[in-house]
């Protein structure tokens, strides 16, 4: 059974640890968002894919769900010690990953086929795949605490400003001058299954399906798709959907989040603790809801959450 994910980053990482324990992991292929890649120090960094290789090769930092386990940031100490920009926590190992990807990209590689060095390199066992390798951005505009209008970049957004603004629209810059990067196409087109991972809708899910080319072909292929809600009892298990959501016009429920993927879904997967808005989503998407546990804590949890959403759509 070939399976396509479309990812964020931490909950899609965690998730898809129990995905490649569920079925062959060179079955597997896993698209995912970088739309919140940013540059600084001049390196290439690109968190959600990131956060997907780190978790899928078993050296990601599992309370913090980014950045590496036994990590150490004393080069970002030196950063802030001479006054340089500290906000984005960059540890020592996950630099060398930011430098080796800036050295290749330098000499002409492809944001895919760098991609695809390291998560070998690392291990990972099935396929990574960036939406695209054109660059896309991710900007929030929002209003500060004093009422004055503002536009930034996601991550500065959300980490330097630890999404305290008032968000007001999403935009996406260079989004519809993008192209799918190779292997997406087919592999939307090619799968038995495709899943929606429990990621942020609005900026890591939202992204994605906002390269020309990747809504229709995700549509064409509705009676294929699960998703699995990243939001459960009215909130997110982690992260800050819960602002960006509301922009969009979805409320922060498990049927809100659904909602964002009116047309493409044949499956949705809600927590147990939601199982109340059950009928009514089926009702208004039309779709098969499957009621489990949805929190991951560990691999087989993950593991048994993925396989009760393959087999909700693969009936
Ligand atoms: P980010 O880009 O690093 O924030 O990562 P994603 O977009 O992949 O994931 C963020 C979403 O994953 C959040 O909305 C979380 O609610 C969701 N999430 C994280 N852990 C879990 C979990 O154990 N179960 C479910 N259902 N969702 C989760
Ligand atoms: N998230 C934070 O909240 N603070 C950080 O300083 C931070 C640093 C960071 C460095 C590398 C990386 O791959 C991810 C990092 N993240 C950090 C996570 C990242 O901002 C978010 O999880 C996603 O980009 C949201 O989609």
């Amino acid at each position: 059974m070939k399976v396509t994910a479309l990812a964020g980053g931490v909950g899609a990482g965690k998730f898809l640890r129990g995905l490649i324990r569920a079925v062959p992991p060179r079955d597997v292929t896993v698209v995912v968002n970088t739309a919140d890649d940013l540059e600084l120090h001049g390196l290439h960094i690109s968190p959600d894919v990131d956060s997907v290789t780190y978790w899928l090769s078993g050296l990601s930092d599992r309370e913090r769900g980014w950045g590496r386990a036994d990590e150490t940031f004393r080069a970002l100490g030196e950063v802030r010690r001479l006054g340089g920009e500290a906000w984005f926590a960059l540890g020592d190992l996950d630099l060398g990953i930011h430098m080796t990807r800036t050295e290749w990209l330098g000499r002409g590689a492809s944001l895919t086929e760098v991609t695809d060095r390291i998560r070998r390199a690392l291990g990972v066992p099935c396929r990574i795949l960036p939406m695209t390798d054109d660059p896309v951005h991710t900007w929030i505009d929002a209003v500060d605490a004093n009422g004055v209008a503002r536009s930034d970049p996601f991550q500065v957004y959300w980490v330097g400003r630890g999404a305290r603004d008032d968000v007001k629209s999403i935009r996406l810059e260079g989004a519809a001058d993008s192209a799918p990067s190779e292997g997406v196409m087919e592999a939307v087109a090619g799968a038995d299954v495709l899943i929606i991972c429990p990621s942020n809708p609005a900026v890591s899910i939202g992204p994605i399906l906002a390269v020309p080319g990747v809504r229709d072909a995700v549509a064409a292929r509705r009676d294929r798709v699960v998703g699995i809600s990243p939001i459960v009892g009215g909130a997110p298990v982690q992260g800050m959907a819960d602002r960006l959501m509301p922009v969009l016009g979805l409320e922060v429920t498990a049927a809100g989040a659904a909602r964002a993927y009116r047309g493409l879904l044949g499956g949705w997967v809600i927590d147990r603790r939601d199982a109340g808005l059950r009928s009514s989503i089926q009702a208004d998407l039309e779709i098969a809801v499957g009621t489990t546990d949805t929190i991951m804590v560990d691999d087989g949890s993950a593991e048994r959450l993925a396989g009760f959403a393959l087999e909700l759509i693969h009936r």
